[in-house]
This record gives C-alpha cells, structure tokens and sequence, in this order.
C-alpha cells in the first residue's frame, strides 16, 4: 500500500486534525497539569509493544506481546542499540531518502467506552520520529515531528467496548534530515498519549495576547463565556469570539515576579483553564525590552533528556526549573525542539524566560563529504523541496504554545543554514515571514550567520530575523559588532548569545568575562550556556557515551556537556560559577564604603537576606544583617561595615539567600591579604649524615637532580617517590585541541636534570634544565634550597621556560606523599575547586577536608581540584604533618587518583595507594575551549620567566 510508504516522503501529517494551542479540558474547575485529574482525558499508558530492525508493511499486521510502558524510549528498554552522535547523520546521507534498514517499534493498547458520546481525540505529545496510526485495525493517519502535538480525530472508529489502537513508529524517515540535533538518537512514544473524550460543539482553539500595561485580549473559534480571574478572585466575565479584559492597576509578569492571571473558558459543560500574565516583548532601536524595560536573558540550553532518555516527568521538570531558580537561571532555550508542553507552563509559573526553538537541525547536510563546507547547508535550506516542511515546523510550535507567557521568543530551529548568497532564497525566510504574520514575538535563528568562501563570517541576509544571534564568539568579536565594526551587520538590532560558555567537563571560566560586557550594554540581551544537563545512559553505575555502545560513528563524550548531571544529583561546579555570574546582586567596595548593588531587571532586592560576615585569617570576628530593603531594579545603596582592628588576611563574606530557593551567591571582598607564615627559629643548617640532611628531628634526602627524594621523622618515611617539576596536567575537555601541543613537547614526560648542585652559604644550589628526549630543554631552571633546623626548607626557583614551547597548563613541583597523610588543611579559594577563572562561588577561607574530599568528579577523568589564592596547605598523618605556605598567591591540587593514568570513565578509577600534592606556582584555568574560543591569554601561563618560592614546615 503506497500510503505506508509516506516516511519515505517529505509529508508533514496525513489525516491530523490541524495544530491548535495546548490545553487540557476538564469537566470541573478542579484544575491540574496531571492529566490522570481530568474526568474527560483518557491516558493511554500500557501497551503491548514489538520490535523489528527493518519496517515493511507486513509489520504493521503483527500482534506485539511484551507489555511496555508509555512514554519511553525503546532503546532504554533494551531494544535496538544506543547511538549518540552530534553533527553526523546516523546513516548514509542521500537526502532525502533512507538508504538503511529502517527499525520499528509497532505498539498496541486497547481502550474501552462503555457509552459512545461526544466526540474522541486522540493526543500525541511526542513521538521518535515518525508513525502510521490505525484503530480497530483501520488507518487514520500519519504524522511527523517528533517534539509536536499531535491529534486525530478517531469518533466514528470507535465502538462500544474494547477498541484496539495500534501505532506503528519508525526510527527514521525522510524528515530524519531534519532531527540531526545534537543527542543520543532515541525512538518511541517518549511523550503521553491520551484520549480526549470532549463534548460536541467545544472550543478548538484561541490566541491569548496582552498589550504588557492593562488588558487581556482572547479571540477564540467561536462565541463562548470567558471568566478573568486574580487568583480565585472573579474580575470579569465577558462572553463573544473576540474579547477584550482591561485590569486596573495590573500586575505585569516577568520573570523576577511571575505574575498570573486565570481565564477560565467555560463551553458546552467544558472548562479550560489558561493562566496569563500580562507582558509585552519588543525590540526598541536595537534593546530587547519586556514591558518596556531592556530584559537579560541570564539563560541556559534545555535538552528533554532524563534517565530515561527523552521521557520527563512533571516533577523531572519542575526539578530543573527550581534548580535553575536557585542558581538564578532567569531564561531557558528549549534546543533543538519544543519542550515537553507542560514545561512552558512550568515556567511561566516559576518565572523563566523561554526561547521556544523548532523541532528542525540539519547539521550533517556539511560534513556530507567528510570534510567540513558551508556551501552543502543549501541542499535543504534553499532548496525548495523542504520548504513546506521547514516552515511546518515553527508553525506546529507556534500553535501549541502560542498562548504561553514564557514563551518570549521564536526559533526557527538550529544549524540549519540559510543561504549561500545574499538575495538567495532560503526556505527560512519563509519560515520568519510565517511567524511574524501570526504573532508579534521577535524571530530568532543562528542558522543565518554563515562561514562561506564568498560571504566570510557573517550573517546574510537576515532582515526577517529580529535578533543578531551567535554562538561561542570571542568577546573582541561581540564587541566589535557593537561598535559598528562590522560593515556587513551594523548594531541596529539587539545581540544574544544562543550558545556560550560550552560545559563539557570542568568548563565555564569564561563566563564572567561574557557577563561584565553584557551587564555594560543594553545591545546585548543576554546568553545561553551549553548546556544544562549532561547526556548518556547509566549501566552499572556508569554514564556511557558515544562509543560505549559498540556504534562504529559517534561523537565520544561531546554529550557530556552539561551544568547538571543526567540524574539530577550532582551539580558542577560550573554550574556554581554561572550562578554567581547570573547573581540578582554584587558587591562593590569603593572608597571605604560597600556598595550592594541589585543586578535585577525589574524587581527590587526585598525578597532577599544578605549577611555579612568579618573573617581574620578564615575565622569570623564579626557579623552582621544588612537590610536590603528599597534596593530598586538597577540601583545600589552602601552599607558601613566595621572592620576589625586585627591585621592578617581580611575578608568580608556576603550571603545572599533567596527566601524561596535559599542561598543565591556569595560575594568577597578582600580586605587586606597578609596571611600569617609560620614563625620558627630561624637557624640555618646544612648538617649532612650520608648526603641527607638532618633538620632536628627529620632528615631530608636529596637525589642526585637535587629532588626531594625522601622526608623521615624516627623511621615514618613521608614520601612514596620522589618529587617532580610538573608542567602538564590530565588534558581538560577544554584542552582537547592544545592537549596535542602539550604531549608535541612533551609536558607530560618532561624530568628535570641537574648539571650542578652547590652549597652555598648554607643554601644548596641546583641547577639544571627539564627536558626530554629528541627535544631541546623546555626550561632552564635554578632551584635553591634554605634548610631550617626547626624542620623548614625555603625552596625559591627560577625558571626561564625556551621560547619554542607553546603555553604550559601549570607550572610546579609534585609531591607524593605516603597515602596516610589523609587530612588537609588549607588557606585559600574553597572548598570547592577554584581556577583563575572560575572561582566566584569558591571564596578564600580557611577550609579543612580529608583527601577523597579534594577530588571534583568528572564523568570523563580530567584535572579537577585546583584551589588558586592559596596561602597555606597542610596534609596530616597520624603522628606527622607536613605544610606548605608562602607569603604570596599559589595554587595547589591533590589527588589520591594516579594523575596521568586515566580511565574512560570516572567509575573506573582505582586509588594509587599514594597522595599526590602538587605545589603549583600557576596553574591555567579552564576556560570553554571545547566548542567556545580559547583560553582569555589573561589567564594562561603566558610568561617566559617565573620565580617561585614557598616553604615545606615539617611537623
Ligand atoms: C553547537 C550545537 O548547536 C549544539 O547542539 C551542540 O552540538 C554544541 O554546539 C556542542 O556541544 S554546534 C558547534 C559546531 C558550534
């Protein structure tokens, strides 16, 4: 039958019912976003399910046996295999045919009516990526686009009693040219399915609008009595197709104050509820405002993706939405497809700023040769064959959620292209014009900046678009645009970033550099980062990856990106770092005075208590509550704080907590830095006993480079191997283009070797060059060693790195302590890591911790655990401790985990039996450089001589 070849088609839909606005019908006002509350939705959830690796129309008569729940992926139910690849089609690239067997999923369930009346609907909310659809063995229809909603009309197929209801859903189908999103490629009926049993003469569908000041205007499909409500508060009642409520003295809805109206649509014994707020997004000059104020999006890019695969839950949602809230998300880009339809409903309630995107990528049409060329987006962005398909995908999503007050911006979908040449007609042109006929929200796509060997680097022909959109440019780069230096793409519109601050593995310090020329200029309106949860699938207590699952083309751990972990359970670190970049407040210390300043876009500082706290040395001296009251949106107001008379190192910690979502951020300022050394006697010595020397009570032993070969104190050995220059680190995600410069020079082998080793007044003198095979000596380096018989050595070195070398990540000295040395104390930027570029949420203190304990886990092994601003680090064993400090900033990390031999996943790594200490003069930060620009030079070990000094106290 040729009607079950329409996967193999460029159809949208076949015999559905046309898109409409969301809403769930009950028979009451008894209203839940639960489904299972309303009397007159029928969830259809257990079915009995099939698989077959190829689809033939034969399949579509069997009779599937396993019960299976719905919604789910079959590939976390053991079906099929797991694939996860970014770019990459998952099969050969013929668009728009399928040349590979294409898998199948046939799911059945029956449904009973004991009396036929009204009219029944069935719902898909989300389906991977395309079925047929048949009930009491007869077709209905067929539909695609796998993150819409879609309804049939299935009245007269349905009899009195047992009704079988049969879909039959492939994995891949001509439109798979238009899913190539970034993700684990799963298929099925991940979303709900239900049947709406409604009554004849219902409402279809209705536009909400508000004019952002005083009125709520509907037009509906037909004349019905609409109620305004303020919470349970009856306002209005006013009935007709197209009506008009003005509120008096409104309350306006943002995302700081969510604010939100009820209309109840009361029809034919039905009842709808919409919940409203009232606002109005708009571009003035080049400034996004909302209710005429210029709006941040502080935001994040939202993948439906749980432990399940695609399938979320209302509390799986509501989980993210209150942990954005709390690390003060304030905007959401639902990449690359319409959420889940409750989500928008979620947010409007909580308050989050949604970029609702098309379901629409076609990334892989660029590497269609292997290589990389811009020039093949055209196969499917200009090429009228896919027009009706490309404008069809922002239109189902405008209908679902066109009612939605979060949603505040329009997407047309992700890489996708737009056209080679100016004047070229795109298929998203179309798209755009589609968009803006229907609605007045800004029309967003990134697609339009392009890389091509006629229009370099920029965007083409984007007037239908309403935003300047990029991701991961340098900030010389936004800067640049708003300063008019791009001739091609003067500042006339406002600026976002779609994608930032990539968050693969220990990510994001780059953030705040974004931030403090966002925050400066209204042009820009804010930043998504990529993205908020990382991917995978858990076995055995392990998140696999691409390339875990025996697949022969996959994209490794480029899923592992997130600022969540895939279960929810575990926050990163970068997460905490955008978090206070994101911070409704700062803090600013200017002549004697602090100055609390409230970041917000409209709200004032009343909901939120702020305490300040006086540290000495890390211990508090004093505390106080500042009342921040009055603070408006934008403005600062000072505080006199009384400072401690003590000297030391002197900082003031502020706590912002948040009275719903609890502690917000945390502000520093440092006050004076003088952290106090260890005061010891002060007598030289070099007393030597068989070439060791004798400190009091330790002796210490040198090797024959002059490396600390060994520390003992009455036959307790500190040492498991000797001490190292070390000048690479466990490559980052963020390293994975330099990391291959690193091991050219040999970073990772490089040992020091002494040409001489003197005693000079009492100090040993070592010189000698780190180097190794084939290649000239990375440094040239001067080491000198004070020994003090109360159990100190100074160690001061210089060291002139060659001019060759690329950039080392750090630059140091390894010890390797006994594995009982397993409590540390230390004085510097914690508890958490805190890299030069990542540290806002790490304020210097004075922090104690067992050795597991100073370990940040990624899923993929990288280096972790740096804490920078460091003054004082002490390792204790049992009877013996050994510190290390110095008068200026150092950094230090320690790790029981063998540093430089690292599994694939973090599950897998094994103890060494050993401590490793590293005392680190810098090290670099972690920058974004996975998929962002690369590291800011600032925070690189840029220079080409570095004298370092600190002191080991032996206890
Ligand atoms: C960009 C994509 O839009 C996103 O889906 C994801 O793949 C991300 O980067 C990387 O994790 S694509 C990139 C080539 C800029």
């Amino acid at each position: 039958m040729e009607r079950f070849q329409l996967h193999n088609t460029l159809t949208t839909q076949d015999g559905a019912l046309p898109s409409r606005s969301y809403y769930i019908p009950f028979a009451d006002e008894n209203f839940s976003l639960d489904l299972k509350k309303s009397t007159q939705v029928r969830l259809l959830s257990e079915w009995k399910f099939a698989y077959f690796e190829k689809f033939t129309e034969a399949v579509i008569d069997c009779e599937p046996m396993t019960a299976i729940h719905v919604p789910s992926c079959w590939q976390s139910l053991g079906y099929d295999q797991h694939q996860y690849t970014n770019i990459r089609y998952p099969f050969p690239y013929q668009p728009p045919l399928i040349l590979k067997d294409i898998p199948c999923g046939v799911y059945v369930t029956e449904m009973k009516i004991d009396e036929k009346k009204g009219k029944y609907y069935i719902n898909f909310d989300g389906v991977d990526c395309c079925y047929y659809l048949f009930v009491n063995g007869e077709y209905v229809g067929y539909s695609t686009v796998s993150h819409s909603h879609s309804e049939f009309d299935i009245t007269d197929r349905l009899f009195i009693g047992e009704n079988k209801i049969k879909v039959v859903v492939l994995k891949w189908g001509s439109i798979s040219y238009l899913e190539d999103q970034d993700k684990l490629r799963m298929s099925g009926i991940f979303r709900e399915v239900y049947v709406l049993n409604r009554p004849e003469g219902h409402v279809v569908d209705y536009k909400i609008e508000t004019n952002g000041v005083d009125t709520i205007h509907i037009t509906l499909d037909k004349p019905v009595c609409v109620r305004l409500y303020d919470g349970e508060n009856l306002i209005d009642e006013k009935c007709g197709a197209d009506i008009t409520f003005y509120v008096s003295n409104a309350k306006l809805w943002n995302a700081e104050t969510p604010y939100l109206y009820r209309l109840v649509i009361a029809n034919a014994g039905e009842f709808i509820e919409e919940k409203v707020g009232i606002r109005r997004i708009q571009i003035d000059g080049n400034v996004l405002k909302l209710n005429g104020k210029p709006v941040k999006f502080r935001g994040v890019n939202h993948h439906s993706s749980t432990k399940n695969g695609y399938v979320e839950t209302i509390d799986d949602m509501l989980k993210d939405i209150l942990l954005m809230k709390k690390y003060s998300v304030n905007a959401v880009r639902t990449s690359h497809y319409p959420p889940h339809p409750v989500f928008c409903k979620l947010c409007e309630e909580y308050g989050l700023y949604v970029l609702e995107e098309a379901d629409l990528e076609t990334h892989g049409t660029v590497v269609k040769d292997g290589g990389w060329k811009s020039e093949y987006w055209s196969d499917i962005a200009e090429n009228p064959m896919w027009r009706e398909q490309i404008v069809h995908r922002s239109l189902r999503m405008y209908e679902r959620d066109k009612n939605r007050t979060s949603v505040v911006m329009w997407s047309l979908g992700n890489e996708s292209g737009f056209s080679v040449e100016d004047n070229a007609d795109s298929n998203f042109i179309y798209a755009a014009k589609k968009l803006h006929e229907f609605d007045s929200r800004p029309v967003h796509y990134e697609g339009s900046y392009t890389v091509s060997e006629t229009i370099k680097f920029r965007h083409v022909q984007e007037n239908c678009l309403d935003v300047i959109s990029r991701m991961y440019p340098s900030i010389e780069d936004m800067q640049r645009y708003m300063n008019g230096e791009i001739p091609e793409n003067p500042p006339t519109r406002p600026y976002v970033l779609c994608e930032y601050t990539h968050a693969m593995g220990n990510s994001c310090g780059d953030c705040k550099d974004y931030w403090e020329l966002i925050y400066a200029n209204d042009i820009f309106c804010g930043a998504f980062v990529w993205e908020w949860c990382d991917h995978g699938v858990y076995q055995d207590g392990k998140l696999l990856y691409g390339g875990d699952f025996g697949e022969i083309v996959h994209d490794g751990n480029f899923c592992v990106d997130g600022l969540v972990d895939l279960d929810r359970k575990r926050v990163h670190t970068s997460l905490l770092e955008v978090g206070e970049v994101y911070s409704p407040y700062d803090v600013q210390y200017e002549n004697g005075k602090f100055y609390l300043q409230n970041r917000q876009d409209f709200a004032s500082l009343d909901g939120f208590d702020c305490k300040a706290c006086v540290k000495v040395n890390g211990t508090i001296v004093g505390e106080a509550s500042l009342n921040l009251t009055g603070i408006a949106a934008k403005t600062r107001k000072a505080f006199e704080i009384e400072l401690p008379s003590l000297n030391g190192y002197v900082t003031i910690d502020f706590t912002l907590t948040d009275r719903v979502y609890g502690v917000k951020s945390l502000r520093q300022v440092v006050i004076s830095d003088e952290y106090p050394t260890t005061q010891i006697s002060g007598n030289k010595t070099a007393k030597t006993d068989n070439g060791a020397i004798i400190l009091g009570k330790y002796t210490v032993k040198l090797d024959d480079n002059g490396m600390i070969e060994q520390i003992e104190k009455g036959g307790v050995k500190y040492l498991a191997e000797t001490t190292k220059f070390n000048v690479y680190r466990a490559p980052m995600d963020n390293d994975r283009q330099i990391k291959w410069e690193w091991e050219k020079y040999r970073f990772d082998k490089a040992v020091f070797r002494a040409v001489e080793i003197a005693s000079e007044n009492g100090e040993i003198v070592v010189d000698g060059y780190l180097c190794y095979d084939a290649i000239a000596p990375l440094a040239k380096i001067r080491l000198i060693y004070c020994f003090d018989e109360s159990g100190k050595i100074e160690v001061r070195l210089t060291a002139d790195l060659a001019e060759f070398i690329c950039k080392p990540p750090r630059f140091g000295l390894t010890f390797v302590l006994k594995e009982d040395f397993d409590k540390v104390t230390y004085f510097a930027h914690g508890p958490k890591e805190a890299y030069e570029d990542k540290k806002l949420y790490a304020p210097i203190g004075l922090y104690e911790s067992d050795v597991d304990g100073m370990v940040e886990h990624y899923v993929v092994p990288q280096d972790n655990g740096c804490h920078v601003g460091a003054r004082m680090v002490e390792l204790t064993a049992k009877n013996c401790a050994v510190r290390f400090e110095r008068n200026r900033d150092f950094a230090f990390s320690i790790t029981p985990y063998d540093q430089y031999t690292l599994p694939r996943h973090d599950a897998d790594l094994k103890k060494s039996g050993k401590v490793f200490v590293n005392i680190d003069y810098r090290m670099s930060g972690v920058g974004s450089n996975s998929c962002g620009p690369a590291l800011n030079p600032k925070y690189a070990i840029t220079e080409k001589h570095i004298d370092f000094d600190f002191s080991i106290i032996l206890k």
